[in-house]
């Protein structure tokens, strides 16, 4: 039997489901979950979902999210336990649930490559643009109703995992899926609107802040950007406000490689390093010269340093790679 029946049949099974994801949930773990739990109660099951309401940001907007619970408040009461967009148990939002995996039947639906497959049932395609791709598979195979609420929910997931259907990791699957999901009725302008076209004015601010820290090295082939913590602090941010902010330097044309250093709080003695690359350059080479990992495209580090140090040694290591002395351009 093929992985996603197992998962399908295991939630069939199941009377009394408790839904969980990730910490530091992105619109794929909340899209996901909320949609996974407004379809399985439309089945008749005893349906609890764990998110925080104030870890939510902007996929707030979705219809339904008060169904969410307090992952302080969760008991062992459930028979099964649903994991999604979770690559490692250890990530799992809801701390009761982390080491007591055995007191549930686990059922793990992922799109993540390091996917260890803890589940007891595991339904995990890492080529999948999102696990929100993955729940309206499990929903079309199981025939479960998606209403508008559903639909508009895995709309967040995938948009948000997809970048709006523009990145690698977007199919023709990705897309037939994305088509499914209007003809149900989603508000694809006002949710677009909602997740990607508002933001707080202090993230606007920190924006500022981070342009005004760029800097260009080897003629324009690096581009980086340095938030100290006195930026957070005056803002008002913290670090979840920037995880996006690496597409700053990125977006240099000429850059083929992009470095983002923060340090978000004045108490943090090391700095952070997001790194982005352009093929043939690889983000993970430079982060694991410094104890940090990824992939060719993304990767990070932290350095026991402060910004500006921080700054000086990844100069030195990537003058080998781009094979060029000098002073900084541009600043
Ligand atoms: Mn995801």
């Amino acid at each position: 039997m093929n992985a996603m029946q197992e998962a399908i049949d295991a939630l069939a099974a199941a009377e009394r489901i408790a839904i969980a994801t990730h910490v530091g949930p992105d619109g794929d773990a909340s899209g996901s979950s909320l949609a996974m739990c407004l379809m399985l109660r439309g089945c008749g099951k005893d349906v609890r979902a764990y998110l925080r309401q104030g870890d939510l940001g902007a996929p707030a907007v979705m219809e339904g999210t008060g169904l969410f619970l307090d992952p302080a408040s969760a008991d062992f009461s459930a028979d099964t336990l649903l994991c999604l967009d979770c690559a490692s148990s250890s990530r799992i939002a809801v701390p009761a649930f982390r080491d007591n995996l055995g007191r549930f039947r686990v059922v793990n639906v992922d799109h993540h490559e390091s996917n260890n497959g803890f589940g007891d049932v595991n339904f995990i395609v890492p080529d999948a643009s999102s696990t929100g791709e993955l729940v309206w598979q499990m929903a079309l195979a199981a025939g479960w109703k998606i209403d508008r609420a559903a639909a508009e929910a895995l709309w967040v997931a995938i948009v948000t995992d997809t970048g709006r259907f523009s990145y690698s990791c977007t199919r023709p699957s990705t897309l037939e899926c994305g088509a499914d999901l209007l003809r149900r009725g989603v508000r694809q302008d006002f949710l677009n609107d909602e997740l990607f076209s508002q933001m707080d004015l202090r993230v606007m601010r920190l924006r500022t802040w981070a342009y005004e820290s760029l800097e260009t090295w080897f003629d324009g082939r690096v581009a980086t950007i340095a938030l100290d913590a006195d930026a957070y602090v005056s803002t008002g941010c913290k670090k979840a406000d920037s995880e996006d902010f690496v597409d700053i330097p990125r977006a240099v044309r000429g850059a083929e490689m992009a470095v983002f250093f923060y340090r978000s709080r004045p108490d943090e003695g090391v700095t952070h390093i997001s790194v982005r690359a352009r093929k043939p350059y690889s983000a993970a080479a430079l982060a694991k010269t410094f104890g940090g990992g990824g992939h060719d495209l993304a990767a990070g580090a932290t350095l026991e340093c402060g910004v500006a140090e921080a700054a000086n040694r990844v100069r030195a290591a990537l003058a080998a790679v781009f094979n060029q002395q000098g002073p900084a351009q541009g600043r």
